[in-house]
């Protein structure tokens, strides 16, 4: 069954946002490296792949259901960050940003009586339900090191091995 013109370019929007993501997190990763913070830099890597993914997933979807997909340009993320818990306080407002246009998108569906879109979104509703708890873990965890130089080289250690899911449907 085709889907309605304008959830078609809701999702649109949607892929647009993920790949958006995709290259927010890049520049970080890079912002990382350039801080010596190789660690993180891996982090937001895999957060960089993750995103991908995500749009990777609506843009299949939509081709699934027949409907045809519209790339639109990006813009080059900012790069002039302060300290590792300012970039992370921006990624907690982007994921909210993000988690706010899954759910008008879940809503759209829900109006436009979609079933197929309803389920696809509700995995990505889970994903940011995860996606926010864990940056605010990670902002916890950034405020409790502070600035002393073993903790936040500890700390970096751990964030390296943060590798992607198995299952990449599962990111
Ligand atoms: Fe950051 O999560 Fe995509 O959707």
């Amino acid at each position: 069954m085709p889907m309605k013109p304008k959830l078609v370019e809701a999702f649109n929007i949607q892929i647009q946002a993920e790949f958006q993501s995709a290259y927010t997190y890049l520049g970080m990763a890079g912002w990382f490296t350039e801080n010596n913070l190789p660690g993180f830099s891996q982090w937001m890597r895999i957060q960089w792949q993750e995103e991908t993914l995500h749009a990777m997933k609506l843009h299949d979807f939509l081709h699934s259901r027949g409907e045809s997909v519209t790339l639109r340009p990006l813009t080059a993320p900012s790069k002039k960050y302060t300290s590792s818990v300012q970039v992370f306080e921006q990624v907690r407002k982007h994921e909210q940003s993000i988690t706010a246009s899954i759910n008008d998108l879940y809503e759209l569906a829900f109006k436009e009586k979609d079933l197929p879109s309803q389920i696809v979104l509700q995995w990505f509703i889970n994903e940011q339900v995860e996606e926010e708890a864990l940056v605010m873990e990670i902002i916890e965890r950034l405020k409790l090191v502070g600035s002393d130089g073993p903790s936040v080289y500890l700390l970096d250690r751990q964030m390296s091995s943060r590798t992607m899911p198995v299952d990449v449907s599962a990111t």
